[in-house]
């Protein structure tokens, strides 16, 4: 008997469970399994009026409940689980069904498992899925990958189930072929890194160069908040920043423990990022900063270091300053959302995916840790040219960043004059400088390449490939 859920979901940790009860909401039928049966009846009796499901105990159960084509949402954790899931549900299916991983996946690791079951006759869809736990239940933001064909049948009902931009947009669009979309789930979580570091290095310079506490400090954030930088990220910072501690009645920034930590998806972009030759600083700098602030060792160590003598910027200065720090924390925010792009172009051309990046900087307005009022700002610079080659090619991002040069470089000085880290401002600066320059000092790095290791390089005034016998002081073109 063929089954009546248009949706199966295995592995009912709360991802997964608050995902199956957000298709149950929308009116589908969802088929329900975990390998440890008591989190399935548990959802069944939490939450079974929340709309139709259908339990399952065993894998053929699950597999027999499900309409065809099948559609088999995985959510257990990225690597050998997800195999081991894989490996379980494969045989039972039939060709054209298709196998959904909802999870963290590397997307290496989906162009593997796309391909195998391919070979097999089965669709695998590589979903990236942002918005944690609270997104999950009431609309994520969601990037799958994966075939047209599989989009067609699935992608209905992932908009559905999706969070919606403040213009009704489902924040769900097909993103391209096998590991497309926990690629670009990555670049994402790439690019929250480095917005979440260039707030952090705000806030440190509102309180130590401003001199600013921190409920002043939310107050800050709240009027940004209603301007360009209008976000999730600004808006949840000016509520931590604002919570004062029951226990101590400090403000809690000051009681939480100064040691960031990760779970590895910005650490996977820059990776991947310098395998394909981009440079996403800023991403890497909020990796490392995590990673530094995490070596308390090598900190305390570091603590009797010689600094400049710590002094506040005056009262009537300190306001100036603010504002000068919302425009270097816009430019900079500017410059990573490029990088990430950047990367976006690239991975592409190098995997065969024909990106929409108008379209991904359009579904992360909603449901993700990323939205925000800017990335209209990116969708519109791609509809006028989707070919842009970088968002600083866009004359309205150009411009902001004139505009905002001489604050953003007031902010790194100062910041620098008065030794406050500011690893993500530096290099954003650093990035937009060093695309401005007429020529770079990269001239000079090919003379030496060419002179400990006959490495050659090129002329601006002629073609060809030449090396210089430096002892000899003779420079002659190569044959190649
Ligand atoms: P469990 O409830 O039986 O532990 C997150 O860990 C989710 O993934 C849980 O629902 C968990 O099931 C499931 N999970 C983890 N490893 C798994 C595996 N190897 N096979 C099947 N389910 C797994």
């Amino acid at each position: 008997m063929a089954g009546t859920a248009q949706i199966g979901v295995t592995g009912l940790a709360v991802m997964g469970r608050n995902l199956a009860r957000n298709f149950a909401r929308n009116g589908y039928t969802v088929a329900l399994h975990n390998r440890t049966a008591s989190r399935t009846r548990d959802l069944v009796e939490q939450f079974g009026h929340e709309g139709t499901f259908v339990p399952a105990e065993t894998a053929e159960e699950f597999v027999a409940a499900l309409e065809r084509p099948r559609r088999l949402v995985v959510m257990v954790k990225a690597g050998a689980a997800t195999d081991a899931v894989i490996d379980e549900f494969a045989p039972l299916l039939e060709p054209g069904d298709m196998i959904i991983d909802g999870g963290n996946a590397h997307f290496a690791d989906t162009r593997r498992r796309e391909a195998a079951l391919r070979e097999r006759g089965l669709h695998f869809v590589g979903t990236g899925i942002s918005g944690g736990e609270e997104g999950a239940l009431n609309g994520p933001s969601i990037m799958p990958g994966g075939s047209e064909e599989a989009y067609e049948s699935l992608g209905p009902m992932l908009e559905t189930i999706s969070a919606k931009a403040a213009d009704g947009t489902p924040c769900c669009t097909h993103i391209g072929a096998d590991g497309a979309g926990h690629f670009v789930k990555m670049v994402h979580n790439g690019i929250e890194y480095a917005d979440m570091q260039l707030i952090a290095e705000a806030y440190d310079l509102l309180r130590h160069g401003a001199g600013y506490e921190p409920a002043r400090i939310a107050e800050v954030f709240r009027g940004w908040n209603a301007g360009r930088l209008d976000s999730y990220l600004i808006e949840i910072t000016a509520e931590v920043l604002a919570h004062v501690d029951a226990a101590t009645g400090q403000p809690l920034v000051d009681v939480i423990l100064d040691q960031a930590e990760q779970k590895g998806t910005g650490r996977w972009t820059v990776q991947i990022a310098l395998d394909l030759g981009v440079p996403v600083s800023g991403i890497a700098e909020a990796v490392f900063a995590r990673s530094l602030s995490g070596h308390a060792d090598l900190r305390a160590v570091g603590r009797g270091l010689a600094g400049p003598t710590p002094v506040a910027l005056p009262a009537d200065e300190a306001e100036r300053f603010a504002s000068q720090v919302e425009e270097a924390l816009y430019a900079s925010k500017v410059v990573s959302y490029t990088q990430g792009f950047h990367q976006l172009q690239a991975a592409g051309a190098e995997y065969g995916w024909t990106l929409d990046l108008g379209a991904i900087a359009g579904i992360w307005r909603g449901g993700c840790i990323i939205r925000a009022a800017f990335l209209d700002r990116i969708t519109a610079a791609y509809a006028k040219d989707a070919a842009l080659p970088s968002l600083l090619a866009d004359e309205q991002f150009a411009g902001e960043l004139g505009a905002a040069q001489d604050a953003w470089r007031t902010v790194v000085a100062t910041a620098a004059r008065l030794g406050i880290p500011v690893p993500g401002f530096a290099t954003a600066l650093s990035y937009y400088d060093a695309l401005r320059a007429p020529r770079l000092p990269a001239a000079l790095t090919q003379g030496q390449r060419d002179f400990f290791g006959a490495h050659t390089y090129h002329r601006v005034d002629r073609d060809g490939v030449f090396h210089t016998t430096w002892s000899e002081d003779r420079s002659e073109e190569q044959q190649s």
